[in-house]
């Protein structure tokens, strides 16, 4: 292998890098010069057929020589590389003064809203906030509220019954028709005094219209202590309204009737709009109808495993979700379980 073609290698490579101006080319060449068959390679395989001393100079130039390609066509390609980018930059339009696009962000749905205030108020009246199942037993939603099989009460709330194996000493498993099982079920589990708050997703099976839906929520009270009267219901209520609708709310009992309670009451509380003296919302009576309550049967008592002769106490029931259409204006309850955006954008 004649040394100078290994000599001019350099110059000749040398040169043409110069000349290159864009990537590819510069990468057949490096190929072609430097590849696995390139001009280098092939010189170096001719290395077998020289003299041991030849081969040790020529061994040495030539890994000089691709020493010095190498860095020559990395500094060629980095200014390729740089050049191509600014070109790049300098046609694309890129206004940092334009406003950018705003992320749509979601919120909390106006019953969760409602929801957390009512607990917070509660809360901070020193009751706890408590949950029980959906699917309940027939045991837990009736039987044990006092409301036995065939009692002309059970009209009251049309059931849907779950077609399920169930344990046949608490019969039929329901949809919960109200959240009054968990009064029970906190009683057995806690025992006396007790003081909670139960939130929860109710049904009935029933026609819907403006006012009445077949999934909706109740918030559930009970207190249970020695010593209590409606007095401390009234006065609890009158703080939650008050609180919850920002400005003076005044609670009135009416006699009602719930098998679980007695006495048993159906609470109002005056109109909002008009404060009592009486407009179109609240039908010219000055009162609006809020919910059910009175003090707990003591056979409510005795299921939840408390003497009633030792304890008493006060629950109460209310509509959640009628709740969040007075304090909204919402003149529809199926708008709420709806999804539509149209509607929810609007809290
Ligand atoms: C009850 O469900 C009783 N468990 C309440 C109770 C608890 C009384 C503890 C005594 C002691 P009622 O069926 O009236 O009661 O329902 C309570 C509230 O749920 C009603 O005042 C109303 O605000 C709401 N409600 C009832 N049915 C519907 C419905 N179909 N759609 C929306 N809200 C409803």
């Amino acid at each position: 292998m004649p040394a100078s073609t290994l000599q001019s290698l350099l110059p000749e490579t040398l040169a043409k890098i110069e000349k290159i101006s864009d990537l590819k080319t510069l990468e057949n060449l490096e190929v072609e010069v430097l590849g696995r068959k390139g001009k280098l390679t092939d010189m170096l395989r001719g290395i077998k057929d020289l003299s041991d001393d030849k081969k040790k100079t020529f061994g040495q130039e030539a890994n000089k020589i691709k020493l010095e390609l190498e860095s020559a066509f990395a500094q060629k390609r980095d200014k390729l590389e740089k050049k191509a980018l600014s070109e790049k930059l300098k046609t694309e339009i890129f206004d940092i003064t334009e406003p950018g696009i705003k992320p749509e962000v979601g919120h909390v749905h106006p019953l969760s809203k409602v929801q957390w205030e009512v607990e917070n108020i509660f809360s901070q009246m020193g009751f706890a906030i408590m949950d029980g199942p959906e699917i309940e037993s027939e045991y837990f939603n009736f039987e044990g509220l006092n409301i036995p099989a065939h009692h002309p009460a059970r009209d009251m709330q049309d059931t849907f019954f779950i077609d399920k194996e169930h344990d046949p000493k608490f019969g039929k498993l329901v949809l919960r028709t109200h959240t009054s099982p968990v009064q029970v079920r906190t009683m057995q589990k806690y025992g006396a005094p007790l003081r909670i708050i139960v939130p929860g997703r109710v049904f009935r099976y029933e026609a819907t219209d403006a006012s009445h839906d077949t999934t909706f929520d109740q918030v559930e009270g009970l207190l249970i202590d020695k010593n209590i009267s409606l007095a401390h219901l009234k006065g609890v209520l009158e703080e939650l309204l008050t609180r919850l609708f920002r400005q003076k709310v005044v609670v009135r009992f009416r006699p009602g009737y719930f098998p679980f309670v007695e006495p048993g009451l159906e609470v109002d509380f005056s109109c909002l709009l008009c404060e009592g003296k009486g407009c179109r919302v609240c039908k010219h009576s000055g009162w609006m109808e809020f919910m059910g309550a009175g003090m707990v049967h003591e056979n409510v008592l005795k299921s939840g495993g408390i003497d009633p002769k030792e304890y008493q106490g006060w629950a109460f029931g209310f509509g959640l979700t009628r709740l969040v259409l007075m304090r909204y204006g919402i003149d529809d309850i199926r708008l709420l379980k709806s999804s539509d955006p149209r509607f929810l954008e609007q809290f």
